[in-house]
């Protein structure tokens, strides 16, 4: 888990830099090498490696925007990851996606930026699961923010009556965008939302990654065992701005110090020098793992960009009765757009 976590937040800092690089001095949002928006994780690391820790390539993950520490969590390839955030080619989604939706089949990881929308697919893959008689699971995170979404709720309801083995994370950080969590709902613990559905629910208070390993496996236990689904919250830290580029302007600073101050991986560093771990065994790992960071965006940086020519391939699938073959070609849109 230290491994993963150090891994992933450093990967933030690094994207945080290339991410900056051509857009200054005025900040230009389509310039420099990671063009769009960019969400970063750090503060959250401790949910991701908690939970993923349990899962093998077989069970299916769903994130939100806010994707990558629970993307390298998963086993997600960090070279074709990286290469489809810098738009490249041979990045998971041939460059098209971005950081916002990273797919790999491999591992069976998938995430999107309409929050909750992980919610019916992570259910379907439960589905899929049952019926197939496998043992494997679907877990999938969102935001606190996301929580009064019907695709939610509606996902929570479905998964309950058919004992589907799924386990929903809401990672609460306080924050959606600028709104903090007390002005969108009255349920400050979101993992009561599961009584509401006679399903379990554990809020674990604080980003300790050893509080998160033991909830997520007491629920991916559950839903391993057949015996049907969890929602689990897990309090975590905003340390950056909502994405990349955010003044934060709404949120008071000592706010901004509070979660800077409560670090998961400072304290996992601690429960294990407590339990005898060297500080050069813990140097190692971070040591291995910016390496790991530093060759996937070196990698990545080398890759062709797409060829403008397939922009529209691999965009339609199943084009509708009556469209043409340049339609069917992906030429042009199929609702007779042009754009
Ligand atoms: C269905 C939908 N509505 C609105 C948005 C715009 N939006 C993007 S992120 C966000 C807030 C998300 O907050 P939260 O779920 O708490 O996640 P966090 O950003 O804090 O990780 C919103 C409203 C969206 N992406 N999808
Ligand atoms: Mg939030």
């Amino acid at each position: 888990m230290y491994e993963n976590m150090v891994t992933a937040r450093y990967y933030e800092e690094r994207l945080q830099e290339e991410y900056l690089e051509g857009k200054q001095p005025a900040f230009d949002i389509s310039a420099g090498p990671i063009p769009g928006e960019l969400h970063l994780a750090a503060g959250h690391e401790a949910s991701g490696a908690g939970v993923c820790i349990h899962l093998r390539d077989d069970d299916t993950v769903t994130a939100p925007h806010r994707p990558h520490h629970i993307a390298i969590a998963k086993g997600v390839d960090l070279k074709r990851m990286t290469a489809e955030i810098f738009g490249r080619r041979t990045g998971l989604g041939k460059g098209k996606g971005g950081h916002m939706h990273l797919f790999d089949p491999d591992v069976n990881f998938a995430c999107s930026g309409i929050i909750a929308q992980g919610c019916p697919p992570a259910v379907g893959a439960a589905l899929a699961a049952k019926k197939r008689n496998t043992d494997s699971v679907a877990v999938a995170f969102l935001g606190e923010g996301a929580i009064d979404q019907g695709a939610f709720l509606e996902s929570l309801n479905f998964a309950s009556v058919q004992n589907l083995p799924v386990v929903f994370v809401i990672e609460d950080n306080d924050w959606a965008i600028s709104m903090p969590k007390d002005r969108i709902t009255d349920v400050q613990d979101g993992s009561k939302r599961a009584a509401g559905y006679d399903m379990h629910g554990i809020r674990v208070d604080h980003d300790d990654a050893l509080d998160v390993y033991e909830a997520a496996e007491e629920a991916i236990g559950r839903a391993r065992d057949g015996n049907g689904p969890t929602l689990v919250e897990v309090q975590v830290h905003r340390r950056m701005g909502h994405f990349m580029g955010d003044a934060q302007g709404y949120r008071p600073e000592v706010d901004i110090e509070r979660h800077q101050a409560r670090d998961s991986i400072e304290r996992l560093a601690a429960d294990l020098r407590a339990h005898d771990v060297s500080d050069e065994d813990l140097d190692a790992l971070r040591s291995d793992a910016e390496e790991h960071v530093e060759a996937a965006i070196e990698w990545a940086k080398d890759q062709p960009e797409p060829d403008p020519e397939e922009a529209y391939d691999d965009v339609f699938t199943n084009p509708p009765d009556g469209a043409t073959d340049r339609e069917r070609a992906g030429d042009v849109r199929a609702d007779g757009g042009d754009d």
